[in-house]
């Protein structure tokens, strides 16, 4: 998808969700038809995202009895990252993801999943720091505070640079254009690398690449794919500096209000389809890789031996100084938190 999602259009889509919202809130009374949750992504349709969201609206349905339908709106249907999270603020959604990629920009202190070299190597031990209830406890405040309220924070799967050249080496980035998320601490990532990083919402990336005013781009394989990134790149360079996380997000006030059973139903899915997403993350990464090889024989994969990582790793240690000047005494207790979370989960406690 490479379609240019202009704000207007994104406000425009706004009202007339609302006008909807509306409309359905009347019909649905008239007719005592089921509830109906609004769920936004990030990512289009066969994404690890569009994975998550479907076996939700499945799960949710069953248990309810068909009492509560999921909606769910891909990509591209409602705007940019920053669209969905406004919406959702507004009430005009009631789910939503929202990576910290982007809604670090909102939340700051979350942009502590943006640090390279910081979470594990061990999946497992990061599945397992992400539920700390010491995580959540610091989390869930700072998402109150945004009229926002913070379900669960899900894995999709290792960061890959797609480039034009080789990277093997922090000096290898000199000069490469390479376009992130739009969390500024990302910025800091890659220049701290040497590149000259830009910020650009998802849907622009593919014409960037396409028209050379960026060289490179970072994603997870499935992404990759799924956006056609591969077409217009030539390595796919393999440093796992970070995984790429998302957040899955409600309205507060829509929490607050939601009846027990009804809250019961969200919170046992939510636990669920944790495992869940983290088993299709895996599976849809490894095939879309296949895929794209299968396609595009040409693509070359670098993967980075541990001391070709660790010259990355030293020159992204100090953006974690940055990331506590910038985001005070709450974001350094979350990395304190995280560093420990990670450790416990490490030796197994
Ligand atoms: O790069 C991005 O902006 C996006 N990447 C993924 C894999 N999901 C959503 C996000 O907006």
């Amino acid at each position: 998808m490479n379609s240019v999602i202009t704000r207007r259009r994104a406000a425009a889509l706004a009202v007339a969700l609302a006008l909807s919202v509306v409309l359905e809130a009347c019909g649905a009374s008239a007719s005592e038809g089921p509830e109906v949750w609004r769920f936004a992504i990030e990512e289009t349709q066969g994404s690890v995202q569009d994975t998550y969201a479907q076996e939700f609206a499945r799960r949710v349905a069953e248990r309810t009895g068909g009492e509560v339908v999921v909606k769910v709106y891909p990509y591209g249907s409602l705007g940019t990252s920053d669209d969905l999270t406004e919406q959702l603020r507004m009430g005009s959604l009631q789910f939503a993801m929202a990576s910290p990629g982007h809604l670090g920009k909102t939340i700051p202190e979350l942009q502590v999943f943006l640090l390279h070299f910081l979470l594990s190597d061990d999946d497992g031990a990061n599945l397992a720091a992400l539920r700390d209830p010491a995580i959540r406890e610091l989390l869930e405040p700072l998402f109150l505070e945004k009229g926002l309220a913070l379900v669960d924070l899900l894995p999709e799967g290792w960061m890959v640079w797609t480039t034009q050249r080789p990277v093997r080496a922090p000096e290898d980035f000199e000069g490469i254009k390479i376009r992130t998320m739009t969390s500024p601490l990302l910025l800091a990532a890659y220049e701290a690398y040497g590149a000259s990083p830009q910020a650009m919402p998802y849907g622009e990336v593919y014409s960037a690449l396409q028209l050379n005013m960026i060289d490179a781009q970072v994603n997870p394989m499935f992404a990759i794919e799924e956006m056609s990134f591969y077409e217009v790149t030539s390595h796919l360079v393999r440093a796992r500096p970070a995984p790429f996380l998302t957040t899955l997000v409600t309205n507060a006030s829509f929490l607050e209000g939601l009846a027990p059973e009804r809250r019961a139903v969200l919170e046992e899915v939510a636990a669920e389809l944790l495992p869940f997403v983290d088993e299709a993350q895996r599976t849809l990464n490894e095939e879309r890789l296949a895929e794209m090889l299968e396609r595009k024989p040409s693509l070359e994969v670098i993967e980075l031996s541990e001391e070709e990582r660790g010259r990355f790793r030293e020159r992204a240690l100090p953006v974690r100084d940055l990331f506590r000047e910038r985001t005070g005494e709450r974001g350094a207790r979350l990395l304190a938190a995280l560093e420990e979370a990670l450790e416990r989960a490490s030796s197994g406690g």
